[in-house]
């Protein structure tokens, strides 16, 4: 059962709030963290004040990207993107910022202080959905600088995710949600557009432990190798005694992986003929995504390892990615165990 809670009028726990309760359990804190995780609230407001007149823009907007106010218009991950850098480089708590919409490191520029953190981050995953409102989301991921020098460097970037000191995700949906982790359970905050607050709705939240959905693009069958097909069809109740999972693709990751967190299940998406080490970024979306589910009592693999054991050595690299109930994922991985199958050629 998901655990929700009810505000009285007078009375509501805010994000600021809870994080400043958290962060009393910690009497080392130095509060850095915790201003991240404000520095992060605020930024997706914005996003989500973007997201929500996307549509708006667009019909308002003059021809040639140019809106009524006579301002270029940008796709909305690139805008997602700048929303997220200009909040986030001038609090003196980060050394360094990688994105999934630029190709190298994002540098603190001067005269702003550097921190001791470093933030990863996918600013609107499954944009291309936007058109058709359809929910997109923004992932992030929190590691500690580990260089020495003042800026953060590649080598801070690719840390295995078992050293993530934060991670979570928004999602823009039907309302607006952030769900992060420090390492203390899961929490889940929904927007109140009222008073343009993060209140605190989901409290613990845990992954049933055995699954209810199945999220995956059915349409790469004929690319995935014998195992992969073989694990598919016994999520999907072919050839076994096993009760069918209800497949639910939206294809949006977050919305996909939200869901599912809630209601149980496995998102998939496997390496294929294709693609063969799978689409999605380790570092801005299948590390963060791990971290929250392995708090809520899940699990997450590329199919052989745990996901947050991988050591990257791209900023760029991509993983298959099994994640979400861990009955399931360990499903997934005795199966995969079997002697090794060819792919089947593209
Ligand atoms: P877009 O950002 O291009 O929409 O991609 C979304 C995404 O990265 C992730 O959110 C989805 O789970 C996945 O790709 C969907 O990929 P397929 O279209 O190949 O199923």
């Amino acid at each position: 059962m998901i655990n929700v809670v009810k505000h009285t009028a007078t009375s509501v726990v805010t994000i600021e709030r809870f994080i400043i309760e958290e962060e009393r359990n910690h009497p080392e804190a130095t509060g850095e963290l915790s201003g991240v995780l404000y520095d992060l609230a605020l930024a997706a407001k914005m996003i989500a004040n973007k997201v929500r007149s996307a549509g708006l823009a667009d019909i308002l907007g003059a021809t040639e990207n140019e809106n009524v106010q006579g301002e270029t218009q940008q796709k909305l991950d690139i805008l997602a993107n700048e929303i997220i850098v200009k909040a986030m480089d001038h609090g003196g708590r980060l050394c360094a910022m990688a994105s999934e919409e630029e190709p190298g490191i994002i540098q603190i520029p001067e005269p702003f202080k550097c921190g001791k953190y470093c933030l990863l981050f996918d600013p609107l995953d499954g944009s291309s959905n936007i058109d058709v409102n359809v929910p997109v989301g923004t992932i992030f991921s929190v590691v500690r600088k580990i260089t020495r020098g003042r800026q953060g460097e590649l080598e801070d970037m690719l840390q295995p995710g078992r050293r993530q000191v934060a991670a979570g995700y928004v999602i823009y949906g039907s309302s607006t949600m952030l769900v992060y982790t420090t390492g203390q359970g899961v929490h889940g905050f929904t927007l109140d557009p009222s008073i343009g607050e993060f209140l605190l709705s989901h409290p613990n939240i845990r992954i049933p432990d055995s699954g209810r959905y199945l999220s995956v693009n059915d349409s790469y069958e004929q690319l995935w190798d014998d195992n992969v097909k073989r694990v598919m069809r016994t999520f999907r109740g072919i050839d076994t005694p096993r009760k069918a999972l209800n497949t639910r693709y939206v294809g949006s990751l977050v919305a996909d992986f939200h869901r599912n967190l809630l209601g149980g299940g496995i998102f998939a998406y496997p390496a294929n003929a294709k693609s063969t080490r799978g689409k999605l970024r380790l570092l801005y979306e299948a590390n963060p995504l791990a971290f929250i589910v392995e708090q809520a009592g899940g699990a997450a693999s590329d199919g052989v390892n745990r996901i947050l054991d991988v050591t990257p050595t791209e900023l760029h690299q991509r993983t298959p990615l099994y994640i979400g109930s861990a009955s399931e994922v360990e499903l997934v991985g005795k199966t995969l165990a079997a002697p090794a199958q060819t792919l089947v050629p593209a």
